[in-house]
């Protein structure tokens, strides 16, 4: 059964008008014909050997500091996802001040996933139509698209015509996200590739083999997987304590790669909540903490977090009977 199939409404067909649209149920996976984006294929493909041969030249050849400062990027890049594309500017978890909307904003634009504005559209109907024709990831068809594949190929019609009733007045009068937007194509080339390879080369007398392979790409492509895995191992594999009908899972693996975002069960019910867990998984979950201590100095503020009691209201409701951790009690 699709997940979003409770009603009994038909599947959608080609002549449906607009205002419709809200109204049906997105198909699941129909039959479709894949058309292959070729430049995106070479890219993604250069930028895959390149992780490789970045993680190579770390165990080999490439300065301490080099390495050093791609994790440091690896984890700051992160945040500008998962705090800022993800908490802050799809879900409004919380709010954010002027100050630190612009760090998340530069540090989204480090990490590079296309302009805040596109990734909170597609984030957004991937929460409204997970894992149908209508989620730009559709994870019933299959790991692969649900990680990467879907970046390889055209966009479902189902993806573009209800992406555009897809609420985001919000977004497109954020000030910080329109001048991200406006300026996207020399602030990712300035931040996302030549700042990170300049900066090793320049203090620290790096070459420019080790700062492109291992500070740009190897850092880069390997954030932009971390993430995937969120569309595609969390889509997979995990107990489901919060609502065992979906496919997003508890998946600490995930959760340990992605800045705490693996708790995936929990927040697809729970999509407002700033720390995407219950609190006792923060432990693997330092973006909360990241928030907290905005909070702590004033920048972050209404952080927003599900009671206790209605957590548990659901859990005992429509849960798979797992625990917090999700494994252990399922098997008692
Ligand atoms: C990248 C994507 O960055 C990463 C997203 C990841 C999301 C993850 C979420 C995970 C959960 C949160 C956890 C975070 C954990 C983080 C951990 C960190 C440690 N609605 O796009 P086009 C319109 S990849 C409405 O060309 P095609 C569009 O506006 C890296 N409309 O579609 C346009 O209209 P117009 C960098 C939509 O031709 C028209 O359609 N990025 C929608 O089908 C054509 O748009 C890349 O490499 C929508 N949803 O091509 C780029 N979508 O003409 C990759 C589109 O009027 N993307 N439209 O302006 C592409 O090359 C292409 O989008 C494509 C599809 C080939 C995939
Ligand atoms: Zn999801
Ligand atoms: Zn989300």
């Amino acid at each position: 059964m699709p997940p979003n199939s409770a009603n009994s409404e038909p599947l959608l067909h080609d002549e449906v008008k607009e205002e419709q649209l809200e109204k049906l149920v997105a198909p699941q996976a129909g039959p479709r014909k894949f058309q292959i984006v070729y430049p995106n294929l070479i890219t993604f493909g250069y930028g895959h050997i390149s992780l490789l041969y970045g993680a190579y030249l770390m165990f080999t050849f490439a300065k301490w500091q080099t390495i050093v400062f791609a994790h440091v990027m690896i984890i700051l890049s992160g945040f500008g996802i998962t705090a800022g594309a993800h908490r802050l500017w799809a879900h409004r978890t919380y709010k954010a001040k002027m100050p630190l909307q612009i760090l998340l904003m530069l540090l989204n634009t480090l990490a590079f996933q296309n302009t805040a504005m596109d990734w909170v559209r597609d984030h957004r109907l991937h929460h409204k139509y997970s894992d149908t024709d209508a989620d730009p990831h559709n994870a019933t068809r299959g790991f692969f698209y649900s990680h990467v594949g879907w970046l390889l190929v055209r966009k479902h019609k189902e993806v573009k015509r209800r992406g555009k009733l897809i609420d985001l007045s919000d977004i497109e009068n954020n000030p910080v996200l329109s001048f991200q937007k406006k300026y996207a194509i020399p602030l990712v080339s300035l931040v996302t590739f030549v700042m990170p390879t300049v900066i090793p080369m320049y203090f620290w007398g790096e070459n420019l083999t080790n700062a492109w392979h291992v500070a740009t790409l190897y850092r880069y492509v390997f954030v932009l997987n971390a993430t995937f895995l969120v569309n595609s191992a969390a889509h997979y594999w995990g107990y489901k304590p919060y609502e065992k009908s979906i496919l997003p899972s508890q998946n600490h693996f995930v959760s340990l790669f992605a800045l705490g975002e693996g708790f995936h069960n929990y927040h697809h019910v729970f999509p407002w909540d700033y720390r995407t867990a219950e609190l006792g998984n923060n432990t693997l979950n330092p973006t909360t903490k990241f928030i907290d201590f905005f909070a702590w100095i004033g920048w972050a503020y209404d952080l927003k977090a599900v009671p206790e009691d209605m957590i548990n209201n659901r859990k005992s409701r429509t849960g798979d009977g797992s625990s917090l951790w999700g494994w252990g009690d399922k098997d008692q």
